[in-house]
């Protein structure tokens, strides 16, 4: 099991509560299409992808996007238990939507750009740290059903 520190708890929550979804979930997504073009394939369904303002302006990026990172809301209430609480959405991420679990990182990494990107100064290393170990534990057991 992961043991949280009380300043990655607090820190992780204050990240969260801060973010707006609506904003960050899109960015993020977007990011992750431009600067890892591979990722494109899996979203075959949602129209124009053809260039970076094709990408951001996309209807349905955006929206995806949102749904990801509602996805996120799922381990921020369950931090103790974040594997079991991704079994689900990883057997659908391996065995309907055959995503590649390697993604998962680049997606996490995209977060993490556009968070920093948005906290500014208030993004210290120590903030980084707690973010990322959270990350890491998600695109971990995101990737837990995958054999
Ligand atoms: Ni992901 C659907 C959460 C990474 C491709 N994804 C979902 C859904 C959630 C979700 C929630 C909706 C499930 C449902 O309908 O029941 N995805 C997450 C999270 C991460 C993630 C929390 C990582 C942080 N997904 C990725 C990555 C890719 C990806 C990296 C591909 C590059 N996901 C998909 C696709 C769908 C999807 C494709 C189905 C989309 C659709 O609506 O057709």
């Amino acid at each position: 099991m992961v043991e949280w520190t009380d300043f990655e708890r607090a820190t992780i929550q204050d990240i969260f509560s801060k973010m707006n979804y609506e904003v960050v979930g899109p960015a993020a997504l977007s990011r992750c299409l431009i600067v890892y073009p591979w990722t494109q394939r899996y979203f075959g369904s949602f129209g124009n992808l053809y260039n970076a303002a094709a990408i951001t302006g996309n209807p349905k990026v955006a929206a995806h996007g949102k749904v990801v990172l509602h996805g996120l809301d799922r381990a921020l209430k369950n931090m103790d238990n974040i594997k079991a609480t991704y079994a689900e959405l990883s057997v659908l991420h391996s065995e309907k939507l055959h995503v590649d679990p390697d993604n998962f990182k680049l997606l996490s990494d995209c977060l993490t750009v556009v968070v920093a990107a948005q906290l500014g100064k208030e993004f210290t290393s120590e903030v980084q740290a707690a973010f990322q170990k959270f990350l890491a534990v998600v695109v971990s057991s995101l990737g837990r059903q995958y054999h």
